[in-house]
């Protein structure tokens, strides 16, 4: 990445001989375009779809996908075989996951509704709900994305969405991926929306004359479509929330003397390469000269012989190397950066996950290398990135969900809690709220 030598390296810090602020500085993520000029960008696009519908969408179908053959913006199930056609090892590798994937989620489903008896007579429940219109949106891009489509749906249907409608732009043909339709129909999808970008977020908020409104809209994305979803769950008219924020894709990883280095270089390149803006960070614990020069050696060797070596020289470019003295260190650092998936390539991996504070998804031991939880091992791909760690979940079942509580009292329960409701009204100075107890307590004392 311009260095002299023309090699693929990331950058090296040791961290024992930097300033902490140099680190810091170092692990920084890559700024993101500014937002206003985004935003400036995706609120006409919002405000078209919201007031011309189908036609302002095919518009943009047209200008940004060069799809000027699609007529029509969605394709209802059921979807015809013609448009599903794979090879049968592209099947068999979709059911495998698939099955996977619907197995992991489903176990995290909730079977019956929690239920605490908080004082004798009172009983306090909750119970789960699915959402029952859900937008998932599948990027187009640089490359075709079906496991995205998996990661998205399959929890859906898990989860007993009653609607799950899928939004990916088309190709410059009018053609829709044939992976991605035979995921739609494994998962039971309503529709395809056949438009990308800010325009298919709108276009499942508001819903259009053929597109149907959805409750929620989840799904990764560039950055119009970042700010396209949270301008529209924003916006109270939409209705609309959304699963998080998203950013470049990441990983760090955490290799110590008993790491193959031909293993670390691969893992490092398999997230380089999803984009030039995707950071990948290694933490290399208490490596001599001989071990480092071993994983930049590898790393430059596979990323030359990779067919997208050029998007990886670009993620290279903003990636780093840091040497630290021990497991307790590297662990800090990785939980400071918060890291959308963690590798930990290290003598006794399992013992060290009780140190991860925030990440998106761990992947332990030398055998486990990420791109498994990309597609098949069942774990969700769809992840915090950016350093939202620290405060959001990937998208699990939970995210297709809603609890509702209720409350059950029987006369004792409230002759019980009563005296409380009661004096917290009051010193509301909200009568009505004390009223409503009161009365029933008189009404109470009449029965007898
Ligand atoms: N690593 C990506 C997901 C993905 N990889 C899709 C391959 N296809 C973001 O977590
Ligand atoms: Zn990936």
């Amino acid at each position: 990445a311009g260095r002299k030598d023309g090699k693929i390296r990331m950058r090296r810090y040791v961290t024992a001989t930097e300033a902490p602020e140099t680190v810091q500085e170092a692990l920084k993520r890559p700024s993101q375009r500014s937002t206003e000029k985004i935003m400036g960008i995706v609120n006409p696009i919002i405000e078209n779809i919201r007031t011309k519908g189908d036609a302002a969408l095919l518009e943009y179908t047209h200008k940004f996908e060069k799809a000027t053959s699609v007529t029509t913006p969605v394709l209802k199930a059921p979807f015809p075989d013609s448009l599903m056609q794979l090879p049968p090892e592209t099947i068999e590798a979709i059911d495998v996951s698939y099955e996977n994937i619907r197995r992991f989620h489903a176990a995290q489903k909730e079977e019956k509704p929690l239920l605490v008896e908080t004082m004798p007579g009172v009983v306090c429940s909750r119970f789960a709900r699915a959402i029952e219109r859900v937008g998932l949106y599948v990027p187009g891009g640089t490359a075709v994305l079906p496991s995205t489509a998996l990661m998205l749906g399959v929890p859906a249907m898990v989860a007993g969405c009653k609607k799950i409608v899928i939004a990916s732009p088309p190709r410059a043909d009018g053609s829709l991926t044939p992976e991605i339709v035979y995921v739609a129909h494994k998962v039971g999808a309503e529709s395809i929306v056949l438009a990308g970008g800010a325009q298919a977020v709108a276009a499942m908020a508001y819903g259009t004359e053929s597109v149907s409104k959805v409750d929620k809209i989840l799904g990764p994305g560039n950055q119009f479509v970042t700010a396209a979803k949270m301008i529209v769950s924003n916006d109270t008219s939409a209705g609309v929330s959304i699963d998080m924020p998203a950013g470049p894709s990441e990983v760090l990883v955490v290799a110590d003397k008993t790491a193959n280095p031909a293993f670390v270089a691969s893992d490092l390149l398999s997230q380089a390469e999803h984009g030039v803006d995707s950071q990948v960070i290694c933490i290399a614990v208490d490596l001599n000269e001989d071990q480092l020069a071993a994983i930049e050696n590898e790393l430059d060797k596979q990323a030359n012989a990779l067919p997208r070596v050029d998007i990886v020289r670009g993620a290279i470019e903003h990636s780093i190397t840091l040497v630290t003295k021990d497991i307790d260190e590297a662990m800090a650092l990785s939980n400071a950066y918060a890291p959308e998936h963690l590798i930990l390539q290290i003598e006794g991996a399992e013992d060290v996950v009780s140190m991860v504070q925030n990440a998106g998804s761990v992947f332990i031991g030398s055998w486990t290398p990420e791109s498994v939880g990309d597609y098949s091992a069942g774990v969700n791909h769809s992840l915090p990135t950016y350093g939202y760690a620290k405060q959001y979940s990937g998208v699990n079942l939970a995210s297709y969900v809603k609890h509702i509580t209720s409350s059950n009292l029987t006369k004792e329960g409230l002759r019980n809690v009563g005296p409380a409701v009661m004096q917290m009204a009051k010193v509301e100075e909200l009568e009505a709220h004390r009223r409503a107890v009161s009365l029933r307590l008189a009404a109470m004392d009449e029965e007898k």
